[in-house]
């Protein structure tokens, strides 16, 4: 299905009165503060979070997964399903594509299809995580650091195949995540696990594009549960480092342990001139894959405070590759989806009205209680009127979700597809 955007501009016309009343007294009060509204809307409008394939049909728990109806089957339903969620909130103008579950069939078609939506491709992902059918080399014990050899360069293969997959759709970049590690002490070397992690990343840089840029993820423990290969921001940045100037480490927030710092990982990436991709999701405990601000909205809001600092100082650094990396397992994906999208813009929008001049002097002066002061004030500011602004100014949704369920679209989509169907992932 596709959704008309005419039919969202009518449909807004219902509320934009009472949006008008609440966007001009947000815009009065941020202009006591000397900032203007519009300049803040600007940036919301630009904003722009690529959604992985995998993220539109429903997530697998680790004992179970509970489908819900109206899944996209295909390549091109997910598409649809982005298109959809575009159209509704602006945001969603990327999709990211994890290979080999996203495999096109027809490239000409596939790109029409994600034209027609307005939708790029962002980010490939490889998968050296499962075995894949056909393949020689098992990845039980490993991908690019494996012991032996020739899995190795299976999984080399792999990525350089990636490359070329999205080279034909217009992605600039590959993002590699490994599942690689041991789950007991003295299962592997540590060092020749790193040496041929290192080494593999190498060989896949050389048949990265001039224009390309990789991306190295880490995470702390699963599926592996006693060490993982690249554990942390600290080695990514080291391997990325070792690569060359267009390796860069991807931050995904569900993988840390709990009570890291985050926002000064970001900082200090940032500073060096080497974050390249983000994943948002949010998190309890693990790679939780929870919606975007759902669980610790303030600690997203301090790390958007960096972002936007990095943004604004930090010219070494790239622009940075957005995506929502999720599960679904008790939502619609495309409700939760729609509710992340909204986090984001939120918390973006509250780390730009941060007095940054102020802070900085309360920083100098040493004066603790004023610097708190300043992050809280923004952070307590209601800045959803800007947010549902930015939307109403592309002829998206002033209210995404309540325009979602007032035109049944779960319910179209289960017409159209069945009961049934499936998406690809994990
Ligand atoms: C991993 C990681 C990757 C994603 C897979 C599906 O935990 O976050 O980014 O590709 O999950
Ligand atoms: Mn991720
Ligand atoms: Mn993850």
């Amino acid at each position: 299905m596709t959704l008309d955007k005419q039919h969202i501009v009518d449909l807004n016309k219902n509320i934009e009165k009472t949006h008008r009343t609440q966007y001009d007294f947000t815009a009065i009060q941020l202009q006591n503060k000397g900032i203007d509204a519009q300049s803040i809307v600007k940036k919301l409008k630009a904003f722009q979070v690529a959604i992985p394939s995998w993220a539109l049909g429903a997530g697998g728990t680790r004992f179970g997964r509970f489908s819900f109806g109206g899944e996209p089957a295909t390549l091109e339903q997910k598409l649809d399903d982005i298109g959809i969620l575009h159209a509704l909130t602006n945001t969603a103008g990327a999709v990211s594509l994890h290979i080999p579950w996203d495999i096109p069939e027809d490239y000409d078609s596939i790109k029409e299809k994600a034209a027609s939506h307005n939708i790029v491709f962002d980010a490939v992902n490889s998968n050296t995580f499962q075995d894949q059918a056909n393949t020689k080399e098992s990845y039980k014990f490993g991908s690019l650091s494996n012991q032996n050899e020739r899995a190795r360069e299976q999984a080399i293969q792999h990525n350089i195949d990636v490359i070329r997959i999205g080279e034909k759709l217009g992605s600039k970049s590959l993002t590699v995540w490994l599942a690689d590690g041991s789950s007991f002490p003295g299962q592997n070397n540590f060092q020749n696990a790193l040496l041929n992690t290192q080494n593999s990343l190498k060989e896949i840089y050389k048949s990265l594009p001039e224009d390309w840029k990789l991306f190295i993820e880490y995470k702390p423990y699963e599926p592996n549960f006693y060490s993982t290969v690249i554990q942390d921001w600290g080695t990514s940045f080291m391997l990325a480092n070792a690569c060359g100037e267009r390796a860069f480490t991807l931050v995904d927030l569900g993988h840390h342990l709990p009570n890291t710092n985050i926002e000064q990982i970001v900082a200090t990436l940032m500073l060096k001139g080497k974050l390249g991709g983000f994943h948002f999701n949010d998190s309890k405990y693990g790679d939780d894959d929870l919606t975007v601000g759902s669980v610790k909205p303030y600690a997203l809001f301090l790390i958007f405070n960096e972002l936007v600092y990095g943004m604004e100082n930090n010219p070494q650094n790239p622009d940075l590759a957005w995506m929502i990396d999720a599960s679904h397992n008790v939502k619609d994906p495309l409700e939760d989806l729609i509710q992340s999208l909204d986090a984001i813009l939120i918390a973006y929008a509250q780390a730009l009205i941060i007095d940054q001049k102020k802070l900085r002097q309360a920083q100098e002066a040493q004066d603790t209680v004023l610097c708190q002061e300043i992050l809280q004030d923004a952070y307590r500011t209601d800045v959803r009127a800007l947010v549902r602004e930015s939307r109403l100014q592309s002829n998206a949704a002033i209210d995404p979700l309540a325009i979602y369920r007032s035109l049944n679209i779960r319910e179209v989509l289960i017409k159209e597809r069945g009961k049934n169907s499936i998406a690809s992932g994990l």
